[in-house]
């Protein structure tokens, strides 16, 4: 038997800005559940939560970690998840199987992007959130002031569980709104503390809160609201029995002050968190498609007894381990040795060995009921974002929103030969993090991979190399421009060739027009009479699509031309398919440089979010960049602008815009059109599309 029913599990997410905490936060919890004896540090690199060795050298944490503790007799799944942007991906992963977020915010830095990111993340799924106003034993935190902006920002559902009495360094005592007493915490990092009557002070300012809360939570329900008009407030049971579903709806959205390394405030967190916090029982009605019909997704019934349903959210692969699939029970319960579908592959899998996890520490795990988070080892074909199910009823659960790509580089193999591995390579570590893609581009010859920023990428090499044994580098990958043509053009092109062996006879009269953005290639016949053979045509045609997929002016592919045949000689012996083709290709290239012929750049169109403070900066950037900023809105306290930029000079713009704003600024980019390029930038191109080529 399960040790733990759906109602007593309860899953969430530490999301938010960089370095504001989390994994701190997560250390204290799982201390305070007993889980570790002492708490471990970012410094020392002994957290349970930063394991990898990547995450210790650089003291971030790169990989959202599966953790869990027990408090109140509730199992409490924490997934600890990375602020650094180019790791967004993971938080996207872990906001999927979470029943809420507890979005994390550094009290002393206020609202970041990355706070803006992780609260998008939530609502997007739909989920409900909380706040932990942390590191309030830094000096000068300003907890009213963050409170107010939250507020602005978020609603004003957003309200203190706890007013903090004495922060800066020695931070122990916080007012209990719904308790209304004051907690004294330990200043040894235990965790615990003592009780006792608010100081005079503070009466009644927290009666006043304890007030609002009431009103905020009868709001939430109907039947409450009643009550509340008829009492003229709500005993203190209704006040808790309202507190679950208010916190569900969105109608209550608690802060709690607390600061994760002295481990003050968490206790008092934990025990809201388990006593009124969303639980896996709360959402027993999933949404899925069914299969093989397809179509709209339909609401079905989790049961503990029902078939199974499995949605793998997170596939790691760990050294003396190998591969490890993290998964969500929707439905049903999961047993080691169950045979169950992948519905996405279509194929079978046997589940291995269960693990519950803390970090890198596992424990076996008998069964698992709807609700619950664990990992199993060796699927044979199962990748993230996978259903897997019973086969009686075959369904699909709703995958996971993948962040567009932000950059963008070639791999280069250090020796040759290698090929093989590291295309093997690239698609395993793909199926483990589908935030990153590769492809071989075959018209710039290189193979391109795309994921979410520089230290991103550098991770996957590292990876390639530890686990592949494959050494690459990533280099800036080639742009694709294009050739085009904005006049007519004409050319009679005779092909002959005499000297030895049998000879070769064509002449083709071509003319060629421009035609509108984004057509490609037209080629048509307008012969008459009999002066070229109708079997040449498709030899002038094939000709002509050697030219335009070789490039006239630079290299690279023409678009929206019009070709057309309108006359030309042949010889009785002479005249065959390969003289055709010679002679469509060439007349083409000559019609070509006729017809006023230039380039066209790739053009990407970037959102990009930054703090008021920083918008001159990047906005001054965009135009050395020769790119346009179409249009500019807030968007809670920050700025989003968006631009269009050749891709030619948009470089590392990722990294470059991390630089310009310290970490503040964030942006997404995607392909947009193809633009004519300035004439400076176009001989640029061409001259060094002329240059011999290094092999
Ligand atoms: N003063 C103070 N420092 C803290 C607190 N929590 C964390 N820190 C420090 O802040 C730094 C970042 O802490 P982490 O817990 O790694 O922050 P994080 O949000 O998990 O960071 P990422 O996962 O990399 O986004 C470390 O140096 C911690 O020691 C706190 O409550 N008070
Ligand atoms: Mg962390």
């Amino acid at each position: 038997m399960a040790k733990y029913k759906s109602g007593d599990i309860l899953n969430f997410v530490l999301a938010g800005h960089g370095t504001v905490g989390k994994t701190m936060l997560a250390e204290a919890m799982l201390f305070n559940g007993g889980e570790i004896n002492r708490l471990g540090s970012i410094d020392g690199g002994t957290t349970v939560s930063d394991y990898h060795e990547d995450e210790i050298e650089r003291q971030i944490s790169i990989n959202s970690a599966i953790l869990h503790t027990t408090w109140q007799d509730k199992k409490l799944n924490i997934i600890d998840t990375p602020g650094y942007a180019d790791f967004h991906g993971e938080v996207q992963s872990a906001m999927r199987v979470a029943d809420f977020a507890l979005v994390t915010i550094n009290t002393n830095a206020g609202i970041e992007v990355g706070t803006e990111q992780a609260w998008k993340a939530a609502t997007d799924y739909g989920l409900p959130c909380m706040l932990a106003f942390n590191m309030l034993d830094k000096e000068n935190t300003e907890f009213d002031s963050l409170l107010a902006a939250a507020r602005k920002r978020f609603g004003s559902k957003v309200f203190p569980m706890g007013l903090p009495v004495n922060t800066g360094p020695n931070f122990t005592r916080i007012a209990d709104i719904l308790r209304k007493e004051l907690h004294t915490y330990q200043s040894d990092g235990s965790g615990t503390f003592t009780v006792d009557k608010l100081p005079a002070d503070l009466v009644d300012q927290v009666y006043r809160l304890h007030g609002e809360l009431v009103e905020l939570v009868a709001e939430s329900d109907d039947h409450l609201l009643e009550k509340f008009f008829e009492q003229d407030q709500l005993t203190e049971d209704d006040l808790r029995g309202g507190m679950h579903g208010a916190i569900h709806n969105g109608s209550l959205i608690p802060v709690f002050p607390v600061s994760g390394e002295k481990n003050v405030g968490v206790r008092r967190m934990m025990d809201v968190i388990s006593k009124y916090a969303p639980n896996a029982a709360d959402f027993t009605e999933v949404r899925g498609t069914s299969l093989p019909d397809g179509g709209n997704e339909v609401p079905f019934q989790a049961a503990a007894n029902g078939p199974a349903a499995a949605f793998i959210f997170k596939t790691v692969s760990e050294a003396h381990l190998g591969e490890l699939s993290f998964f969500r029970v929707y439905s049903g319960t999961v047993k080691m040795g169950a045979d169950l579908h992948n519905s996405n592959q279509g194929s079978r899998e046997r589940l291995g060995a269960i693990y519950t996890m803390n970090g890198k520490k596992r424990a076996e795990l008998g069964e698992l009921v709807p609700g619950d988070i664990a990992a199993v080892v060796k699927l044979k074909h199962t990748h993230t974002g996978d259903t897997l199910c019973s086969a009686d009823r075959k369904i699909v659960l709703p995958g996971i929103n993948l962040p567009e790509h932000k950059v963008r580089a070639a791999l280069i193999p250090q020796a040759k030969g290698d090929e093989e591995k590291i295309s093997t390579g690239l698609s395993t570590l793909h199926q483990e993090d589908p935030t990153f893609v590769f492809e071989f581009d075959p018209e710039l010859r290189q193979t391109i991979i795309s994921g979410q920023g520089e230290l991103h990428l550098e991770i996957l090499t590292k990876r390639l190399k530890y686990r592949f044994h494959v050494d690459v580098d990533l280099i800036e990958p080639k742009v694709a421009y294009r050739e085009t043509i904005t006049g007519r053009g004409e050319s009679k092109y005779r092909h002959k060739k005499q000297s030895g062996g049998a000879g070769q006879f064509a002449e083709v009269w071509m003319y060629i027009e421009p035609l509108p953005p984004g057509t490609g290639l037209q080629f048509e016949s307008e012969l008459k009479g009999m002066s070229i053979d109708r079997v040449f045509i498709p030899s002038i045609e094939k000709g002509v699509n050697a030219a335009v997929q070789e490039g006239v002016l630079a290299g690279y592919r023409c678009v929206d031309v019009k070709a057309v045949v309108y006359d030309g000689k042949q010889h009785p012996v002479d005249s065959k398919d390969i003289a055709f083709q010679m002679a469509g290709r060439e007349a083409f290239k000559e019609a070509f440089l006729q017809a006023k012929p230039h380039l066209l750049e790739p053009i990407y169109e970037l959102d990009i979010l930054v703090p008021e403070d920083h918008m001159g900066d990047v906005m001054g950037d965009i135009s050395a960049r020769r790119g346009k900023v179409l249009g500019m809105d807030s968007e809670g306290q920050l700025q989003k602008v968006k631009a269009q930029v050749p891709l030619g000079s948009l470089g590392n713009y990722a990294t470059a815009l991390r630089s310009m704003t310290g970490g503040r600024g964030l942006h997404s980019q995607r392909f947009h059109s193809y633009e004519r390029m300035p004439r400076e930038d176009e001989q640029r191109v061409i001259k060094e599309s002329k240059a011999p080529v290094e092999e």
